[in-house]
């Protein structure tokens, strides 16, 4: 394998309807559908990022929310670098439900500071429908292991680029000390250690 790329697996979870798929085909292919066509199991897509010579590909597994899943699902949670656990901020369920999501995964993958884990309040260009305030996102993240807390649209694509270079980001930090031992010297000289 070439030295100059890094290949990580990133879940992304959270209940049924709040926007995984979403977030992801926006990213990926810079679209947005309206209907709600459940995710079955698991769907995988890549994305590759350039950051300055090395080639960083995110194998994004996304998976489906729905409870009759619950049984197939932990396997998927298995060997992931990093963690996206998204609510809907007009679903107030899914945002009580944040904490069994991560428990979940946290029973199959032990959390340390090496897995990044990525709190997303999707869903605010539906303002005026919002069940869960902006405040209230804030301070469960405050209250819990999460790395990093942002608000995206996947309909409108507000911060859906800035979730996936948060997620790169953390996978470079947190892995670092990994990587330097196989990155060369001109990625150090750009980055920093
Ligand atoms: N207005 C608005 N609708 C959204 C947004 N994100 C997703 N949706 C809609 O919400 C519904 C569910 O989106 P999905 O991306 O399929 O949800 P999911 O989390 O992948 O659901 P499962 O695959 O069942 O786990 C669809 O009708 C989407 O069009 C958003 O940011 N704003
Ligand atoms: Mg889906």
């Amino acid at each position: 394998m070439n030295e100059n790329e890094h290949t990580f697996k990133i879940v992304f979870l959270g209940d049924a309807a709040v926007g995984k798929t979403s977030l992801i085909t926006r990213y990926t292919t810079k679209t947005f559908t309206r209907e709600y066509l459940q995710t079955i199991g698991c769907q995988l897509n890549v994305a590759e990022i350039e950051v300055s010579d090395i080639t960083i590909r995110l194998i994004i597994w996304d998976l489906a929310g729905q409870p009759r899943f619950d049984s197939v699902r932990k396997l998927y949670f298995l060997g992931s670098d990093a963690a996206v656990v998204v609510y809907s901020v007009t679903d107030r369920e899914s945002f009580v439900n944040v904490d069994g999501w991560l428990q979940a995964f946290q029973r199959v993958v032990p959390t340390t500071e090496q897995i990044p884990l990525i709190l997303v309040s999707n869903k605010i260009d539906l303002d005026s429908q919002r069940t869960v305030k902006r405040e209230e996102g804030v301070k469960r993240y405050a209250n819990q292991v999460f790395h990093q807390l942002i608000e995206t649209s996947a309909k409108s694509g507000d911060n859906v680029l800035e979730l996936f270079s948060i997620v790169t980001t953390l996978l470079i930090q947190f892995r670092l000390a990994e990587l330097q031992e196989r990155l060369s010297p001109f990625f150090f000289s750009s980055f920093g250690s």
